[in-house]
């Protein structure tokens, strides 16, 4: 019998669909497994034809069920089996594919394969994520946010799981399971979801003052990104790179978003989360979709023994920084994300990411929080995945030949033919290790007393997050003193609430008695106890501030554009020409499903409802309307709150004159400022599109009073 591909049966092969490609896979009666019309006949996983998948088999029309209906049970089995256990920690991740492409070669600093090379490409896959809310969660939690890169090097795979975040809450591993037991729902009441504004979190932390530094950064709009490709990632820890004369230098990663820092506002990601629990998963996905590929730069903080023996911190404490000011990062490589998985699950859910994934040239330092992780990140894939065999799924295998003598276990898809699976072996086959190749770590002298301590040198915990909260432009440090209230006021425990005020008060005098007035403190409590007093003469590090590292353009932004029936056809035109070449895009809002039809007679297709549109899901507005309609839009709540909440969100806002009664009811009209941009003709779009590069017209935040604390 000839055997004919699915494709010669007419499909085409882009769209084939799983079970073409299960059918594909068959090893015969093929013939057998497709209708009349050329479709493929659905089977059970063991490739039997079903004949009818809407009944499960019964007794007489009304009768029980039988337990010899093989379909349906393998059905219902399998169904009851889909769900693997989540992460115990970023649960909620969204990932893509892409590539790294080194700059130059670092070859004086590491022999690691990926670097030798100018312009050379290597696959990469990256998963961001939340860390504290269940898969389902949503997308703006204040939360870390991980930034976890596989790079598939051609001698294995690094995997570089970072955060977007440069320090940790804590400075050894061991304690993790209680920062993050504390940080996660309560357990006897398992609430509150993908929070930290809770009693638990807040003794822990009040409880913890190592991670004073970390709760600057995660009580800054740092916490709620607009976006993964507006996002800085941070390897964190401090790492080494070996050269081929056994040399290191020690190193610190950070990928620098080439479209510039950017987050949202806290009333705003409150909104977003109602509006699109899926705002940041969209937002990359319909970038990469788009053909919009986003970009982080590879920069490296290189520096020796000498620069770490006289570094004013411990380079080994992962709750320190080393200012850029001080060590310039440099730019070796670029990431590019160019392709969605084809399948969620077999990708983005199975990926095993594991710190101790690093290619020869790469090696690690002392970190006790790096040492830990490398110790902990094998046992959760076996927890996850199910078995020792998780390298066999596509998404975690080396793409570069490899070989070794492990075998069997559950699922295992690899199952090399032949006698010989040991070594030394007499047949003359089989891989052997390679002193010259392989992975060497560096040889570090180590000597001491087994001990369980915590040197002296991690002690400082307050002037990094001074220097923090003193580096960060007065909107940011207004969100911290916002963000810090808003927690603790979900604090139930009055005696808490004191002690991570009196925290504050060995970082800034004035954040604490910031915080503490909103919190009705009657009286100031005493400073808590330091280790060692709190450095005031670390200088500012602009390079810590959102604002400072924005973007200079719309580029990769959003506009949303309102519009009703009568929409000036030109001005929306020259709108929507202007936004497009800035390299931003733009989604139109109707007052009904559909679109609206424009003066000049054309219909103008709408991406959203006005219900469905509201203005926290774009980083500017305009509205273009027209007199006729513009009533009964300023009629409706949602058409008034898209207004107001973008001015009180700090949006630059442009409008064509007949949009004002919609300004005056929302409450805006009179309030001008240089945000609030009317759009006559070319010049007032020019003068719209190159203000939106600010993102935000901070100047008006203390006259809306978000933030204030
Ligand atoms: Fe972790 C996942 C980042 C400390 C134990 N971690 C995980 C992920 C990221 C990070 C981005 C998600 C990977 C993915 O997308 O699949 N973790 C960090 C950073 C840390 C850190 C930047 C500190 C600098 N982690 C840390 C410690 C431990 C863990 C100290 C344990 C001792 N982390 C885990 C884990 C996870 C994990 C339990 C959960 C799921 C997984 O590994 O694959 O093993």
């Amino acid at each position: 019998m000839v055997k004919k591909s699915v494709a010669s049966r007419g499909r085409k092969s882009s769209t084939a669909t799983i079970h073409d490609q299960i059918l594909e896979r068959g090893d015969g009666g093929e013939l057998h497994q497709f209708a009349e019309d050329g479709q493929p006949i659905l089977t059970t996983a063991q490739g039997g034809p079903v004949a009818d998948d809407q009944n499960s088999l019964r007794i007489g029309a009304r009768g029980p069920l039988l337990i010899d209906d093989f379909h349906f049970r393998e059905k219902i089995f399998h169904f009851d089996h889909e769900r693997i256990p989540e992460r115990v920690v970023h649960a909620r991740g969204y990932g893509a594919h892409g590539f790294f492409e080194t700059y130059e070669s670092l070859a004086a600093y590491t022999k690691a394969d990926l670097f030798q090379r100018a312009g050379e490409k290597t696959p990469v896959f990256v998963r961001f994520s939340t860390v504290a809310g269940s898969k389902g969660s949503f997308d703006l939690a204040r939360d870390v946010r991980g930034f976890a890169v596989k790079i598939y090097t051609k001698e294995g795979n690094w995997d570089l799981v970072g955060n977007n975040i440069p320090v940790f809450f804590i400075q050894d591993a061991i304690k993790f399971p209680d920062v993050i037991h504390a940080v996660k729902p309560e357990p006897d009441r398992a609430f509150p979801q993908a929070q930290s504004a809770h009693d638990n979190f807040w003794d822990f932390i009040s409880l913890t003052p190592e991670s004073m530094h970390m709760i600057m950064w995660v009580m800054s709009d740092r916490a709620i990104p607009r976006s993964f490709r507006f996002m800085e990632g941070f390897g964190v820890h401090t790492f080494r790179f070996v050269n081929t004369k056994d040399e290191s230098t020690f190193v610190k990663f950070h990928w620098k978003p080439k479209l510039g820092l950017q987050s949202v506002a806290w009333n705003e990601a409150v909104k977003i989360n109602g509006a699109d629990p899926d705002f940041h998963r969209r937002d990359l996905w319909q970038s990469i979709q788009s053909g919009n590929f986003p970009e982080w730069e590879l920069q490296v903080q290189l520096f020796d023994q000498d620069f770490a023996d006289n570094f004013e911190f411990d380079v080994l404490d992962p709750t320190k920084i080393i200012p850029e000011e001080i060590l310039p990062p440099q730019p070796v490589g670029r990431l590019v994300l160019d392709r969605m998985p084809d399948n969620f699950f077999a990708e983005t859910e199975q990926v095993a990411f594991m710190t101790q994934n690093v290619p020869p040239g790469i090696d690690f330092s002392n970190d006790p929080l790096l040492q830990g992780r490398n110790f902990s990140y094998l046992d959760t894939q076996l927890k996850r995945l199910g078995g020792p065999n998780f390298t066999h799924l596509p998404i975690n295998a080396p793409k570069c030949p490899f070989a070794h003598f492990q075998q069997d276990g559950h699922m295992a898809m690899r199952n090399p033919a032949g006698r010989v699976n040991y070594q030394p072996n007499s047949w003359g086959e089989g891989p052997r290790e390679s002193p010259t190749n392989g992975h060497r770590p560096f040889a570090s002298e180590e000597q001491g007393e087994k001990v369980r301590l915590r040197p002296e040198s991690f002690a400082d915990h307050y002037s990094q997050a001074r220097q923090f909260y003193i580096s960060q432009t007065p909107p940011e440090q207004r969100h911290i003193a916002a963000a810090l209230t808003f927690e603790l006021s979900k604090v139930q425990t009055p005696v808490i609430r004191e002690r991570m005020v009196s925290h504050l008060m060995n970082i800034d005098q004035t954040l604490a008695s910031t915080v503490a007035q909103k919190l009705g403190f009657q009286s100031m409590p005493e400073p808590a106890e330091a280790a060692v007093p709190t450095r005031h003469d670390l200088e500012p590090s602009p390079a810590l501030s959102i604002v400072e590292r924005g973007p200079k353009r719309f580029e990769g932004r959003k506009l949303g554009i309102l519009v009703t029936d009568g929409v000036d056809a030109s001005l929306l035109k020259g709108l929507t020409t202007a936004i497009t070449k800035e390299k931003a895009v733009f989604e139109v809002i109707a007052p009904k499903v559909g679109g609206v039809t424009a003066s000049d007679g054309t219909w103008v297709e709408a991406h959203h409802m006005i219900d469905g549109g509201p203005s926290v899901l774009f980083d500017a507005v305009a509205m273009l309307t027209s007199s006729a309609a513009i009533d009964d839009l300023a009629k409706e709540a949602t058409a008034r709150d898209f207004v107001a909440d973008a001015f009180q969100h700090c949006k630059f806002i442009g409008y064509d004159q007949s949009a004002v009664p919609l300004l005056e009811k929302a409450g805006v009209a009179g309030m001008e400022d240089e945000g609030l941009i009317a759009l006559p003709g070319e010049e007032g779009i020019s003068a719209f599109v190159s203000a939106l590069g600010k993102l935000r017209v901070w100047a008006r935040e203390p006259s809306v009073k978000l933030g204030k604390a």
